[in-house]
C-alpha cells in the first residue's frame, strides 16, 4: 500500500510513439502504460515528464557505427553501449508523447540523451556517470522527497531513472502495472533485482490510496 503525499513526484518515462508498438524502438505492450500513467497524472499532486531527445546521428544508434547490428554493442569510453534502432529522433514524429497522454498534468519535462556522444537512460544522470541533467537539484528545491515512476521501458529508462533517484536520496517507487519492458537477455527480470536490491519499491495502481 502506498499512501499519495503532498512530497511525492510522479516521474511519468519516456511514453514516446517511437516506444509504442509501431515505432522505431517498440516496447512490446508499450501502449499499455497510457491509461495506467494517466490514472496516476489524475491521483499524484505533481508530476515530470522524461523525453528522450536525441539529435540525428547520435551515437547510440547503430546505424552511427560501421557494421554494427541493431541492438549489437560498443565500446564506449564511458563503457558498453548498446547500439539501438534510430529512434527519438529531435524533430521526427517519434519524439512526441503518446498520443493520450494526459501531458497537461506534467510541471516539468525534462530531456535527457541529447548529447550526441553519450546517451542518457537515466533522467538524472547521463551514460558517463558524470553529466547531470539537473532534475535531482530541480526537485530538491521543490521539497520533493519521493520518486514514483511509470512508463518505458523498465529495464532501461524507468531502472535507471529509479536507481538514479534512490542514489541522489530520494525514496523510489516503481508501478508494476505502469511500466513496460524492452527484455533483450532477462534485462527485465535483471533489473526487478537491481532495483530491489537498491531498496527501490514496487506496487501496482490498487495499492495506491
Ligand atoms: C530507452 C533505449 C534507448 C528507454 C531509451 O526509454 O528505456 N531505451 N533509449
Ligand atoms: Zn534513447
Amino acid at each position: 500500500m502506498l499512501s499519495v503525499r503532498e512530497t511525492d513526484v510522479l516521474l511519468v518515462v519516456d511514453v514516446q510513439v517511437d516506444f509504442l508498438p509501431g515505432g522505431a524502438l517498440a516496447v512490446p505492450e508499450g501502449d499499455a502504460v497510457v491509461g495506467p500513467c494517466n490514472a496516476l497524472l489524475a491521483r499524484f499532486p505533481h508530476a515530470v515528464l522524461t523525453q528522450d531527445w536525441h539529435p540525428a546521428g547520435h551515437a547510440s544508434f547503430h546505424t552511427s557505427h560501421p557494421d554494427a547490428e541493431p541492438f549489437g554493442t560498443v565500446a564506449m569510453p564511458y563503457g558498453t553501449q548498446v547500439l539501438w534502432p534510430e529512434h527519438c529522433v529531435q524533430g521526427t514524429p517519434g519524439v512526441a508523447f503518446a498520443p493520450g497522454l494526459d501531458v497537461a498534468r506534467a510541471e516539468l519535462v525534462i530531456r535527457k540523451g541529447y548529447t550526441h556522444a553519450v546517451d542518457s537512460y537515466s533522467a538524472f544522470l547521463e551514460a558517463d556517470r558524470t553529466t547531470r541533467t539537473g532534475l535531482a537539484g530541480y526537485l530538491r528545491e521543490r521539497g520533493f522527497t519521493r520518486v514514483v515512476l511509470c512508463g518505458l521501458a523498465t529495464d532501461f529508462c524507468v531502472a535507471w531513472s529509479a536507481l538514479d533517484a534512490r542514489a541522489a536520496g530520494f525514496e523510489a517507487v516503481v508501478v508494476e502495472d505502469a511500466v513496460r519492458g524492452i527484455d533483450r537477455d532477462g534485462s527485465v527480470a535483471a533489473a526487478w533485482a537491481r532495483m530491489e536490491a537498491a531498496g527501490i519499491g514496487r506496487v501496482r495502481l490498487a495499492d495506491i490510496a
